[in-house]
């Protein structure tokens, strides 16, 4: 039995009234407060498939680090690419504070069985791709995670708030990135609506299934993790790109796409969830390769862990020796 499947615990008396009272007010749970066992499991296994994400939604966009078109934009990709890294860290230090750990974490998607975001299994195939990644990815990306900020859970809270500052700027270098290509040549044009196309659907499937095939969200919503449901973000973000994609002079690919002045809302067409089940399923473009390529960097990152390790170790024991030293020398 790993730490994600601990057994349940009885909870102290006046344990379950508090932790009630505290997300009905709309305050904070902290680590060290009594929490269900249902609200530390949910909150683990989102955490962990959002840590994952980060590190993973690293893939895509290192492919193109190599080819930037000019020495601005590559530190600026790469600059991009680390903050993923950073964001990874940060949400693994938060499951953390839940008490599991990052080693077991990521053994359990290397091993398949926690899952990541959808959006990192299809290909960059243009540099265009790398504007519509920051534009739709980060940009629902960010829709998602701002409720996130005020999470029921403090340090997920916490996390989201630097993640989110880094996540706009993100999604401005993504949009600029696309207004230069749709503003440049023909070619250029084509290359940034072709990149579109492909990126339009996928990025409303991030949002998860509808709402009334979400299994946690009425659970999530009840604890204060998630502040929105699947379909209200969803709605949320076609709302905000309809007039952005006008910005850019670039069109989005779905025909039944227009103004509803009665919902005060943009309708649109229904989502392939058919292709969203067997992406979840591994028969994405780019699931192998995504995960194959994650347990390799992790099996050559190895040495780095053990160096670390008994760095960290060697340090220890010094500090033992000098406390023992300090302590004799006061006797
Ligand atoms: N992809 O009951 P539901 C980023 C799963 S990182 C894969 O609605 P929930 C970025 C779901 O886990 C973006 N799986 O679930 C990084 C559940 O499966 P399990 C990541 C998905 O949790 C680098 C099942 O389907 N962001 O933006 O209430 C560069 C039923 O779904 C997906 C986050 O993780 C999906 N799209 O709601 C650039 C944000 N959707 O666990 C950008 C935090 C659903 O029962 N996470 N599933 O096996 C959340 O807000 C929620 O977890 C979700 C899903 C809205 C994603």
């Amino acid at each position: 039995m790993t730490s994600t499947e601990t057994p349940p615990r009885a909870a102290p008396e006046g344990a379950r009234e508090r932790f009630d009272a505290v997300i009905a007010a709309g305050e904070r749970v902290e680590p060290r407060d009594w929490m269900p066992d249902d609200y530390r499991a949910t909150l683990v296994r989102q955490i962990a498939q959002h840590a994952h994400s980060e590190i993973i939604g690293m893939q895509p966009e290192a492919n193109w680090i190599t080819r930037a078109p000019s020495l601005k934009r590559k530190a600026v990709l790469i600059a991009k690419v680390q903050d993923e890294a950073g964001h990874g860290l940060y949400l693994y230090s938060a499951a953390e504070t839940l008490g599991v750990g990052r080693a077991e974490l990521l053994d359990l998607l290397h091993e398949g069985r926690q899952k990541y975001s959808s959006i990192f299994n299809y290909p960059t195939l243009s540099w265009a791709d790398v504007g519509t990644i920051g534009w739709l990815v980060d940009g629902a990306a960010i829709t998602n995670q701002v409720p996130l900020c005020r999470c029921s859970y403090g340090p997920y809270a916490r996390a989201m708030v630097r993640i989110c500052k880094e996540e706009s700027f993100h999604q401005r270098q993504g949009f600029e990135i696309l207004h230069v290509l749709a503003h440049g040549t023909p070619e250029q044009h084509a290359m940034a609506q072709e990149s579109v196309n492909r990126w339009y659907w996928p990025s409303l499937m991030m949002f998860g299934p509808p709402d009334a095939e979400s299994a946690h969200s009425e659970q999530s919503m009840a604890y204060g993790i998630k502040r929105f449901s699947n379909d209200e973000l969803r709605q949320r973000f076609v709302d905000m790109i309809v007039p952005q994609a006008d910005a850019l002079g670039l069109t989005l690919p779905d025909p039944e796409l227009r103004w509803n002045d009665e919902r005060g809302h943009y309708d649109f067409g229904p989502v392939d969830w058919a292709e969203f089940k067997q992406v979840l399923k591994g028969n994405g473009p780019c699931n192998r390769q995504r995960l194959a390529h994650r347990r390799e960097a992790h099996a050559a990152g190895a040495w780095v862990r053990e160096a670390a390790q008994a760095h960290a170790a060697k340090r220890a024991r010094r500090a033992e020796r000098e406390h023992r030293a300090s302590e004799g020398g006061a006797a």
